[in-house]
């Protein structure tokens, strides 16, 4: 299948500068050569252009840069939306997490039951009531529930643009009161930690797709790099100890690669100026090619 390539550089739905030079750092891994090399027709549709605010201000009703994060969600939906149009297979380069409200509305108008692969030590299950901080990317997952700031939850004009029973999260290890909270009552699938520890990545990612193939006609990975442990990839702005490895995260994608079930993924929050010298970069890099069926053959 085809692959296009979409960067989004943006740092808005968080506080700390440098992950909108995420789409730079993992080209310059070499994320499209590997792409390339694996046999796929590669498309760089280049990066959306995200608006900056013109000064720092108070977050209305605790969402920081609400207006921008809206807008660029809309230019990304827009883009995407055409990428599944033309039969391609979107590949969404962050740029924060916030950047997955525009990529899955992109996404989902062309499936009916969209499953969700959410890769990371946070649930991103806030809303403005819930947020310890008033950080939009501790929200997509809620927006995309259908929760949470109604100009973000309707972007494409439909909502919700996942089912709760659709969803499965993978690594989480820090999540938040209210986010405790939703994850009961909606009854979300979650992989913590103490499940990944106790069963192993092989297993996790058997009843993953088991789960996932019964009841899903499409499933998008996102996959946040601070789902890994920061030993293996420190370039992260919100880093938790005690996270999956470089070899699991391997694993898990290659596994996801032989069941042919991914429709399009999302690789964010990589920050370079908090890495060691582009490695979290690389990591993402080479997990893009586990994903698209990198994988070791003797002949
Ligand atoms: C925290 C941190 N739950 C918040 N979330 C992060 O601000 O809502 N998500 N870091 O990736
Ligand atoms: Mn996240
Ligand atoms: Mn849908
Ligand atoms: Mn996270």
């Amino acid at each position: 299948k085809d692959i296009s390539v979409i960067g989004v550089p943006m740092d808005l739905g968080q506080r700390r500068r440098g992950v909108d030079m995420g789409p730079s750092a993992m080209r310059y891994a070499g994320l499209l050569e590997q792409i390339t090399s694996l046999g796929f027709n590669v498309k760089d549709c280049g990066d959306i252009r995200i608006d900056r605010p013109e000064k720092e201000k108070d977050p209305e009703k605790n969402l920081r840069n609400l207006k921008e994060v809206f807008a660029a969600s809309e230019k990304l939906e827009k883009e995407v939306d055409l990428i599944v149009q033309e039969g391609k297979f979107p590949l969404i380069l962050g740029g924060d997490h916030s950047i997955s409200i525009g990529s899955i509305a992109g996404i989902s108008r062309h499936y009916e039951n969209l499953g969700l692969i959410w890769y990371d030590a946070h649930a991103d299950l806030n809303t403005g009531e819930t947020s310890p901080s008033g950080n939009i990317h501790g929200m997509p997952l809620a927006v995309n529930l259908g929760l949470g700031d109604s100009s973000l939850r309707n972007i494409g004009n439909y909502s919700p643009k996942v089912k709760a029973e659709n969803i499965v999260i993978i690594g989480a290890r820090s999540i938040d009161e209210g986010e405790k909270l939703l994850i009961k009552e909606k009854g979300i699938k979650v992989f913590t930690m103490h499940e990944v520890d106790r069963l192993g990545m092989p297993k996790v990612i058997e009843e993953t797709i088991h789960y996932l193939s019964q009841r899903t006609d499409g499933v998008h990975l996102s996959l946040d790099l601070d789902a890994l442990d920061p030993l293996d990839a420190p370039g992260v702005g919100t880093p938790v100890m005690g996270g999956l490895t470089y070899r699991e995260s391997h694993l898990a994608l290659e596994m996801l690669s032989e069941a042919k079930i991914i429709t399009s993924a999302e690789f964010v929050e990589v920050n370079p100026i908090l890495d060691d010298k582009n490695r979290t970069a690389d990591v993402a890099s080479e997990l893009v090619a586990s994903l698209l069926g990198k994988k070791l053959v003797l002949t």
